[in-house]
């Protein structure tokens, strides 16, 4: 008798370990957390608010609502949250859309509706009959769905919902993410281990990340997903994918998230037994036409096809003497009747070494301005190389008004740190939406040109290289999880400042707590710099390690071709460094608009961030902080580290601030960051000294290793290849 208390002190302890364990916070949950609101007065005014959801009407996409504002707000409130059909409560949540709830109806919404079309919705506070409704209405379930997450993600930044009045609409159509994923569950760029589809057991096997995945990405509004890469393989278009595909697509539709495919261009060869996949061939034509049928039969609302073709060795229409339109239109031909649409890729460039590889893509895609057909969009970077850690705009931006421009943004870190790093991108990505490319005017900034606005296009898309792998935390670093947020916040809407998208994503992911929330964000806001300081300031480009990108790699030259080393773009002389792309060297820079050409021509008005991007400087030179470029480089260099240094000083003041475990991942990861800078600084620095012959200035800190050190620095096994 005596030694029971003794057991149960023991299971208590053990059970309490164990759910200990079960709440780690890993990461997993995202900004999907529910945890308790911690402010007692916004508290009970939420508790005071909510006493009842209804939801009438019922489709998958409703439950789908209904479950996450039930679990939600049991989290957010403490205490469950009945639901009921019709009110018997005092204050009430209501959900739905005007023809599946009659509620809905009663509240007179049509003109407040019509505004938001059919993917956004209304917040608003009212009353009726005596009762105080909060209502989330739209024009459809999926508007509901997309209400009910901003409903929550109020709750969950402790924002005051007692009188809501708000109205929100998607300014982009289509919000992809692309997944480089093959189908082994490598994933070319990925840093966060395996894919996350397990091709093997599927369709079988559902697993609960595929749930999860959807509702991530419906919260933040992102309505569609590539599920294969851009390097394709044309299996993924045989019955048995097909069978798997169709399952991801069940579980992904009630979040109105829409699958897409890479389509290989010679696939018709590889899996369909023809001798050619000319684009012109009306076998090809049929056997696409044929497949895209198919493909429609296992997936109903399929989304159409994503193609890299005549890129990096893969196949396309040039192979036969077609266009990039022959190629994009015979795919969009197949899938039209459908209600699909084709994302034909801008990143091209020849075989053959080109003069300036900026060029290529607006040389191949201006001239077939026009010539697309009306469900076809062309998918182009953000920048004209490729995803460098600061390009300025893509000249085609602006240049194709007949034709939808897709912006395609690189969420996962390719150039960026890869996995270890911690980079929030929101500044970049404005920093190229907001680019004005003077197309049509003052004004005509790459925002308007993507979502239609500027040259009216009612198809507009935005495409983001996805960061998730099959890691517990989905992004490898914790704080990569911003970016895929981040994403999916602007594709909905560009104008969203950084600071507010990071201030949402704090809070929601760690704690409202302002003591974290305002360091950490000021951390993140200057996190895209830094790594630009100590990678490639001052317009400096693709100086990184050979093929996995990994590190400096600044001397790196030779092999198969000039346009993959870093000797053709940084251009180290005696007499200076940069890329002379005004009318003296290749005049890329005459690809912009006068106005934009004027500027980044001119040594003077070419802003300081681009300066190695267009011009070729000499070491002397003296930039705007009345240093020489030499020395200024080095000051660069210098404060990318200094930055990072920083970082790790604000974030070791969090401790205490957050759960341990992500404080430690968090603290673990900016140690890696600092190495890397440090080696990023050094190397460079010692490798352009060759050139420069001058000395690092006095007060910066000098490396602790040879160049030839740094030059023999040869990473195995980087992930991501
Ligand atoms: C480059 C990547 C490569 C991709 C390519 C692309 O290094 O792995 O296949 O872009 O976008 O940045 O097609």
């Amino acid at each position: 008798m005596k030694r029971k208390p003794v057991c149960l002190l023991l299971l208590l302890l053990f059970l309490n370990l164990l759910s200990g364990r079960l709440m780690a916070e890993d990461g997993y949950r995202l900004w999907l957390r529910y945890d308790q609101v911690q402010d007692a007065a916004r508290l009970q005014a939420y508790r005071q608010a909510v006493n009842e959801i209804i939801i009438q009407g019922s489709s998958p996409t409703l439950s789908a609502a209904q479950e996450e504002l039930q679990t939600g707000l049991t989290g957010l409130l403490g205490q469950a949250i009945p639901a009921a059909q019709t009110p018997t409560q005092q204050n009430i949540l209501v959900a739905g859309t005007p023809s599946g709830s009659a509620l809905i109806k009663e509240l007179n919404l049509t003109d407040k509706l019509k505004a938001v079309g059919d993917e956004g919705y209304l917040l608003l506070s009212t009353t009726k009959n005596g009762r105080k409704y909060t209502v989330i209405a739209a024009n459809t379930d999926i508007g509901v769905l997309y209400g009910s997450f901003h409903f929550l993600r109020l709750l969950q930044t402790q924002q005051d919902i007692s009188k809501l009045s708000l109205a929100s609409a998607p300014k982009i159509k289509k919000r992809v993410l692309n997944h480089w994923d093959n189908l082994d569950r490598t994933v070319e760029r990925g840093y966060a281990g395996f894919s996350l589809w397990k091709w093997h057991t599927l369709p079988d096997y559902i697993d609960q990340r595929y749930i999860d995945y959807a509702r991530a990405n419906a919260s933040i509004g992102i309505n569609g997903t590539v599920l294969t890469n851009v390097n394709a393989n044309a299996l993924v278009l045989t019955p048995v994918y097909l069978k798997k595909v169709a399952a991801l697509a069940n579980v992904f539709r009630p979040y109105g998230l829409k699958v897409y495919l890479t389509a290989r261009f010679s696939a018709p060869i590889e899996i369909g037994g023809l001798k050619t996949a000319d684009p012109l061939d009306p076998q090809v034509r049929a056997w696409w036409k044929k497949k895209s049928d198919e493909i429609y039969t296992y997936v109903p609302d399929f989304g159409g096809f994503l193609v890299k073709a005549n890129s990096e060795g893969q196949p396309g229409p040039q192979n036969y003497g077609r266009t990039h339109a022959d190629g994009a239109n015979m795919l969009a031909d197949a899938v039209a009747a459908n209600g699909g649409i084709v994302m034909w890729r801008a990143f091209v460039y020849s075989d053959k070494e080109p003069d300036d590889r900026a060029k290529q893509a607006y040389n191949e895609f201006k001239p077939l301005d026009g010539q697309f057909r009306d469900n076809v969009l062309v998918q182009v970077k953000n920048g004209p190389i490729d995803f460098q850690p600061r390009e300025p705009f893509h000249p085609l931006f602006g240049a194709m008004p007949k034709t939808p421009l897709m912006m395609e943004f690189q969420i996962t870190q390719e150039y960026l740190g890869q996995g270890t790093t911690l980079a929030y991108l929101a500044p970049m990505y404005k920093e190229t939406l907001e680019a004005d490319t003077y197309a049509e005017g003052k004004g005509s900034t790459v925002a308007k040109v993507v979502d239609g606005t500027l040259n009216n296009h009612k198809l507009t898309g935005i495409a983001g290289v996805a960061n998730i792998g099959d890691d517990r935390d989905w992004t490898g670093h914790q704080f990569g999880q911003s970016n895929w947020y981040t994403f999916g916040r602007l594709a909905w809407d560009h104008n969203l400042p950084s600071e507010k998208i990071a201030d949402e994503w704090l809070k929601m992911t760690f704690t409202n707590n302002n003591r974290f929330v305002a360091p950490v964000k000021n951390m993140m806001m200057n996190s895209h710099e830094a790594i630009v300081n100590y990678m490639t300031p001052l317009g400096l480009h693709h100086i990184m390690g050979r093929s996995h990108h990994y590190g400096p790699g600044p001397w790196v030259e030779g092999g198969p071709r000039a346009d993959w080393t870093a000797v053709y773009y940084h251009r180290a002389d005696a007499q200076g460094i940069g890329f002379d792309r005004t009318k003296t060297g290749s005049n890329a820079v005459a690809q912009y608009f006068p106005p934009v050409t004027r500027k980044f021509a001119s040594l003077e008005k070419c802003p300081e961030k681009y300066l190695l991007w267009f011009h070729h400087v000499s070491w002397d030179y003296k930039v705007n902080s009345g240093r020489t470029l030499w020395n200024e480089l080095c000051y660069k260099y210098s404060s990318g580290v200094d930055t990072v240094r920083q970082m790790q000083e604000t974030w070791n003041n969090m401790e205490g601030l957050v759960d341990e475990e992500r404080f430690n991942h968090v603290k673990m990861f900016l140690t890696i960051q600092e190495k890397e800078a440090k080696w990023w600084r050094d190397a460079c620095l010692l490798y352009f000294q060759t050139f420069s012959k001058q000395p690092i200035p006095q007060d910066l800190e000098k490396p602790d290793h040879t160049l030839d050190y740094f030059m023999s620095l040869d990473p195995k096994f980087v992930p991501g290849i």
